[in-house]
């Protein structure tokens, strides 16, 4: 089994049910258990300035998929839950499910990129993850501790 860490987000359709039904989704997932789920938080869109906020999380889970047999799966939830994917860059999104890290595996393939390659900057992804895991080290040799005191919150709020 490996650890894997991934990232949540929703701006459209009441995004903390969006949320919730894919941890349901992730709960359910064929030879994977969902270990557990961050907070969800508010957070100001990246990108495109004339979209809702977001509603991010992370959630870890312990699978013995392969990364691309986890990749059809949380693409399959997206779409399962009304993604649709002639989206333009960073625009709205019903849900958004990014494998952020795959145990401590390095892949670059046509179809993924492990670790996520926006995560080191993005709040809503550093601090949620950090809620989890305070001690995390990145596959890179980077402490997820060091990282969050370079990033700014940005106006994230930690929903209760
Ligand atoms: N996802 C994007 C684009 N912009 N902004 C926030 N706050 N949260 C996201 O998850 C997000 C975003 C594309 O994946
Ligand atoms: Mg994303
Ligand atoms: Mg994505």
């Amino acid at each position: 089994m490996t650890a894997v860490y991934i990232g949540l987000g929703s701006n459209l359709s009441t995004p903390e049910q969006q949320l919730n039904s894919a941890l349901d989704a992730l709960a359910n997932l064929a030879n994977s258990a969902l270990v557990k789920c961050s907070s969800f938080y508010r957070s100001q869109p990246m990108g495109p300035q004339d979209q809702p906020d977001y509603v991010n999380a992370v959630a870890l889970i312990e699978t013995s998929l392969s990364p691309l047999e986890l990749l059809q799966a949380t693409q399959k939830i997206e779409l399962e839950q009304g993604r649709e994917r002639k989206d333009h860059r960073w625009g709205p999104r019903t849900l958004d499910l990014d494998i952020l890290l795959f145990g401590q595996q390095l892949i670059n393939s046509e179809q993924l990129t492990v670790p996520h390659y926006g995560m080191k900057e993005r709040e809503f992804v550093l601090y949620p993850l950090f809620e989890l895991t305070a001690d995390l080290v990145l596959p890179c040799g980077e402490n997820l501790s060091k990282l969050i005191e370079s990033c700014p919150l940005n106006g994230l709020i930690r929903l209760v």
